[in-house]
């Protein structure tokens, strides 16, 4: 680099050098001094290189880029960024004074100092500082000084510097900019004057949402971009769904007007629906040349955020082809509209940005927007967050940070550009602060003087942005002067037309509730031929050149071999039995993503989906290789997250839902940290919004010592909410049984897809007992009720039935009073929901001769099946015989910390279901007792 390439606080240094080597050659060294030694340094004033500066003072040139240095870091923090006009909190490093600078000095020093596209055009330092005030300190805050990485910091400076994303501004752009605020606002007020007081969670004091979204979705278009995935939550939802997502004004005035008669027109919601500013929507046709989505959305705040970017990401991915899938950030653009008080609030958010930038997961750039009012409901920004700015939190995912007044149409439209720009160039998140108010209360019945008197008269007698927007252009002579009236006439009219025309016969068309069809899943036929199986096996075990194999997996590899020697063995371990699934799945042309913590190898050691080379460390995945596959396999170790991964799932599997997508829990306890999204997307979107969710949660579950947090998945969680055939929960005692209901899950994803919760072994993944037979795997079908495995069934004999699910019928099963108690027949309910009533009713009219049914659960009586299937239970059995209850005691802890106490109860359980009608010795907790 040349001498007079340095520039800022480096030429600064560079000339300070200068002083030095004039002073003293000898004080610099020989590189230093040899460059020296031809060199003419800058003169003082101009900017252009000249003379040598006598008298030059090194403190006012390094004073002078440190300046410019401030600016650039900390100028967002003198940012007009309010519009309700609160005065900006600064900082001391902005004045030249804080560098010993006074104006006359800055304007005797060259501006090349200063730096970037603002030098080149100015004649002294002091306008090149001016310059950047400007850019800097005005309504727009560029707050990207964490962007630690020199290519896109350099790249975010100069777009910022350059002016390059500023809009046009001839009169066609203006006037478009006007016309669509107006819509903006005319919607909402039109609706606040027919519907006074009806909550619709006015957008007024963000109107520049909008333009803000048309310019991206454009933008992402013009860069080839498909697809638009848009989340946002109840704020402005109504105005983005008219004016964004194109859905008619007519629906959205039928469901102000009536929402149960106005169902005639909802198409977008299940047969019990949502309130209209839940609702999601899909553009019919591309808007330009993107088609946009809006998922729906539940009331949790920002519990949409990994779903729709799990959307994104599965439309962005091609997976119909063996090997890995293919992600294209570029098809696909996720917008996630944001609240101020609800961002930094929120750990989903924080769990969705850490998403961003994982290889699993990322969607080649996610564009945020803060939609900052300044309040929360009623919550103050100091009451919500401990971050200097609503975004705080993106600082720490190094995603660039730019504050916009939302009063200022041109500065949001810059913001809107840079931000899609941005994304194109880097396939990374972008942050949109965009600081607005908000013109009503939290909702339209809501009085917000009660506590925020002072802030309410401001807006009160605060022109909106239309106005203040109309006033610039008229008196600029941009804009024919009546335009602006003539604009708000003519969307007021076309509202009011378009809600005369809505004609009560329409609206009262009653509601068309569609419940899902059910039923099919008995019928699906899911046996593999064995030799098809064998063929498969095979390729999975080949052996790539040069790969080598871990020696421990070695020899399990070798076991896998003979698993098909003979096809009677109980030779088809828990894992095989997975990965055979999995593989013919494939094979069948359904492409599979399974993600989960450590889920690559399993929490238990026993998957190895994925293979180290020992030496090379290098990386291999057998269901990519294989050659019978027909679509791609997915399979990543996920963050350690639950909550937004499972809803990342549920988005990605929503969106494509011919791919059989698989979570994994580490224990199935941990399910609970997702609780907001089962129970608000898992279990209830098919109801609320007529998704068609197929998700496939793996739970590990079962009583084995470990205490209270390892043992249960807690299914009573999913029967609770188990209702309208809206999910398939299984609890698999067999490896042909996982092998079939996972078959059968990929064979209805099309034809009866529902959400497949799987509690899963623990201890049981490899117990002989599991174990099934390749026979098993070509004759079977998943069975949701196994009746006793050594036929007892149909004996006159058996005077009691147990009734069991899971890992604890293992523990009977394999006891020592099994074989001396031949009146007690043990039988599996492999599915509880949907509760197999066909298969039971079978079961139990082969035991003509019973005493008593009796439910036994490892689980605390109010935990577990038992208060879910009880009532089934009784009206199947009627009064043929009493029922009971084996099982723990009601417990506000699922399990006992202890493990010999553990034991103590497992072995009381087993007492009891063979000792018909003894009570329970002390000091078990077990329960024995006729219901
Ligand atoms: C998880 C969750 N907690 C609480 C609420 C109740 N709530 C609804 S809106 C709101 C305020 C949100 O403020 P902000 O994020 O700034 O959005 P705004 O309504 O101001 O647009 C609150 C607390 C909620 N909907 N979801």
């Amino acid at each position: 680099m040349r001498l007079d390439e340095f520039t800022g606080v480096n030429a600064g240094y560079v000339l300070e050098l200068y002083e030095r080597y004039r002073r003293n050659p000898d004080s610099v060294d020989s590189e230093t001094r040899k460059a020296f030694e031809s060199w003419t340094p800058p003169a003082e004033g101009a900017g252009a290189p000249a003379q040598a500066a006598p008298g030059i003072d090194i403190q006012k040139i390094v004073g002078a880029a440190n300046l410019a240095e401030c600016i650039r870091r900390y100028g967002h923090l003198a940012a007009r960024l309010d519009p309700l006009g609160s005065p900006p909190i600064g900082d001391p490093s902005l004045s030249p004074a804080a560098h010993g600078l006074s104006d006359d000095e800055l304007r005797r020093l060259p501006a090349s100092l200063v730096d970037g596209p603002v030098a080149e055009t100015a004649a002294t330092a002091f306008e090149a500082i001016e310059k950047l005030r400007r850019i800097y300190c005005s309504t727009t805050g560029f707050d990207y000084a964490h962007v630690f990485v020199p290519e896109e910091r350099d790249w975010l400076r100069h777009a910022a510097e350059s002016g390059r994303f500023l809009p046009p501004m001839d009169s066609d752009s203006v006037e478009a900019v006007l016309d669509r605020i107006t819509q903006v606002e005319v919607f909402e007020r039109f609706l606040q004057r027919t519907f006074p007081g009806k909550t619709r969670f006015s957008l007024e004091g963000l109107d520049m949402l909008v333009p803000i979204l048309d310019e991206i979705i454009c933008g992402a278009a013009n860069h080839g971009a498909r697809h638009a995935v848009l989340a946002m939550a109840h704020r402005g939802r109504l105005n983005v769904l008219a004016h964004v997502l194109d859905k008619p004004y007519a629906e959205i005035l039928a469901e102000f007007k009536d929402p149960v008669a106005a169902r005639s027109f909802r198409t977008d919601l299940g047969w019990m629906g949502d309130v209209k500013y839940h609702a999601g929507a899909r553009t019919a046709g591309p808007r330009g040349q993107m088609y946009v989505t809006m998922p729906p959305n539940p009331s949790h705040l920002e519990a949409v955020d990994p779903v729709a970017v799990g959307m994104a990401r599965a439309a962005g991915t091609y997976a119909g082809e063996r090997g890995a899938a293919q992600f294209d950030g570029a098809i696909t653009v996720p917008i996630l509209i944001h609240g101020d008080a609800a961002f930094p609030g929120q750990g989903i958010v924080a769990e969705t940005l850490n998403l961003s930038r994982l290889p699993g997961y990322s969607t080649g750039g996610t564009i945020h927007i803060i939609a900052n009012n300044q309040l929360g409901f009623t919550a103050t920004p100091e009451d919500s967050y401990s971050t200097s700015y609503a975004s705080g939190l993106a600082r720490g995912f190094k995603i660039p940070i730019v504050h916009v007044n939302a009063d200022d149409p041109v500065a949001c439209l810059e913001a809107a550009r840079l931000a899609w720009e941005y994304r194109a160039r880097f396939g990374l998140d972008f942050l949109i602060d965009l600081v607005g108010y908000r013109r009503h209360g939290h909702n339209e019945g809501d009085e917000p003087s009660f506590t925020q008197p002072v802030m309410y008269k401001k807006i009160a007698s605060h022109p909106t942005v239309r106005e203040s927007w109309s006033r610039t252009l008229a008196e600029k002579a941009t804009i024919p002067a009546d335009l602006p009236e003539a604009l708000v006439r003519k969307y007021f009219a076309e509202l009011e037309a378009t809600s005369a025309s809505l004609k009560p016969e329409q609206e009262y068309v009653p509601p068309m509730p569609a419940k899902p069809p059910a039923g099919t899943a008995a019928h699906v036929a899911t046996g593999v031929p064995l030799d098809r199986l064998r063929e498969i096996n095979e390729a999975l075990l080949a052996r790539p050149q040069g790969f080598t194999f871990n020696r421990k997996l070695e020899r399990g590899l070798e076991r896998r071999r003979a698993a098909f020697a003979n096809p009677d063995e109980r030779s088809i371990d828990w894992a095989t039995a997975e990965e055979l699934a999995l593989a013919t799945i494939l094979a069948d042309g359904i492409a599979i993503r399974m993600t989960g913590e450590d889920v690559e190898r399993g929490t238990f050691s026993h998957r190895h989906a994925v293979f180290h080379d020992a030496n090379t460390g290098k990386q291999l995945v057998m269901l990519q290789e294989f050659p019978q596959a027909r679509a791609a396999f997915e399979i990543h170790n996920s963050p350690l997250s639950e909550n937004a991964v499972v809803g990342f799932e549920f988005g990605y599997n929503v969106q494509e839902p011919g791919r059989l997508v698989i979570w994994e829990a580490q224990y199935g306890d941990f399910i609970n940290g997702a609780q907001v999204m089962l129970d608000q997307f898992v279990t209830s979107g098919r109801a609320k919004w007529g998704l068609t969710p197929s998700l496939v949660l793996l739970l590990p579950h079962g009583y084995e010592g470990q205490g209270p947090e390892h043992s249960s998945a807690r299914p009573e969680r999913f029967l609770e909410a188990a209702a309208d055939i809206n999910l398939r929960l299984v609890n698999c005692t067999t490896a042909a049984q996982y092998f079939h209901v996972l078959r059968r899950q990929a064979a209805l994803l099309e034809r009866d897809p529902l959400p497949l919760i799987v509690l899963t072994p623990k201890s049981l993944l490899r117990h002989p007992m599991v174990a099934s037979t390749p026979l098993d795997l070509e004759r079977g079908r998943f069975l949701p009720v196994l009746d006793d495995q050594d036929a007892r069934g149909g004996g006159e004999n058996i005077e009691r039935v147990v009734l069991c699910s899971g890992k604890v019928y293992v523990d009977l099963i394999t006891s020592d009073r099994r074989g001396t108690a031949t009146n007690v027949a043990v039988c599996r309910v492999e599915q509880l929901y949907p509760v197999p009533r066909i298969a039971l009713n079978e079961l139990l009219g082969r035991y003509p001769s019973v005493r008593d049914v009796v439910w036994l659960q490892e689980e605390p009586e109010n935990m577990g099946a038992w208060q879910f299937i009880r009532p089934h239970l009784e009206e199947l059995i009627a009064d043929r015989c009493p029922l009971r209850y084996i099982g723990r005691a009601r417990a506000s802890s699922p399990s006992e910390g202890s493990a010999a106490w553990h034991h103590l109860n497992q072995k009381m359980l087993v007492q009891q279901a063979f000792d018909l009608g003894s009570p329970a010795p002390e000091p078990s907790m077990v329960l024995s007792k006729e219901v």
